[in-house]
């Protein structure tokens, strides 16, 4: 679970731990407010290497705020279990609990609707794990579909 951050109700609140065998006794959380005060960021919305991310993303992404990305955080793939499904994930660092995601989808990049059904988070094995959302319609069933991710601070 997300340490203390997040309601046990919620199915986004639940995630692996960083290490293997879990950490009994303490949390693996990075606090959003602790790695403000270590990246010297005041603003969230801030990107001072310029990469396309703002500071919370960097956080999130477990990135370097002072240093432009190479990799991405987002990628999209087909479930294609039997019915393909378009899915869009975002590749979180584990710990990063302070940051909330949803996803929406539109025909026409003008019309977002929520919808994108939450399918869980995939323990990379590297330290991120992929937080995925699945569109509700196949690509069989609607082949032109966008979709995108939003992340919103969580503090409590
Ligand atoms: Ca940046
Ligand atoms: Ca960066």
């Amino acid at each position: 679970m997300c340490p203390e951050l997040n309601d046990p109700t919620l199915p986004t609140s639940w995630r692996t731990s960083a290490s293997p065998g879990g950490n009994p006794g303490s949390s693996d959380a990075i606090k959003l407010e602790e790695w403000q005060a270590s990246e010297n960021v005041t603003d969230l919305f801030s990107d001072t290497d310029n990469d396309g991310l703002p500071a919370l993303l960097e956080y999130a992404g477990g990135q370097n705020p002072d240093s432009p990305e190479t990799k991405g955080l987002v990628s999209i793939t087909l479930d294609d279990s039997g019915t393909r499904y378009p899915v869009i994930s975002f590749h979180q660092r584990i710990g990063a609990d302070n940051v909330s995601f949803s996803a929406e989808q539109s025909r026409d990049l003008l019309d977002w609707r929520p919808g994108p059904l939450y399918l869980g988070r995939i323990n990379n094995g590297d330290g991120t794990s992929s937080v995925l959302f699945r569109a509700t319609q196949s690509t069989s069933t609607e082949p032109s579909r966008y979709l995108r991710i939003i992340a919103s601070e969580n503090r409590r």
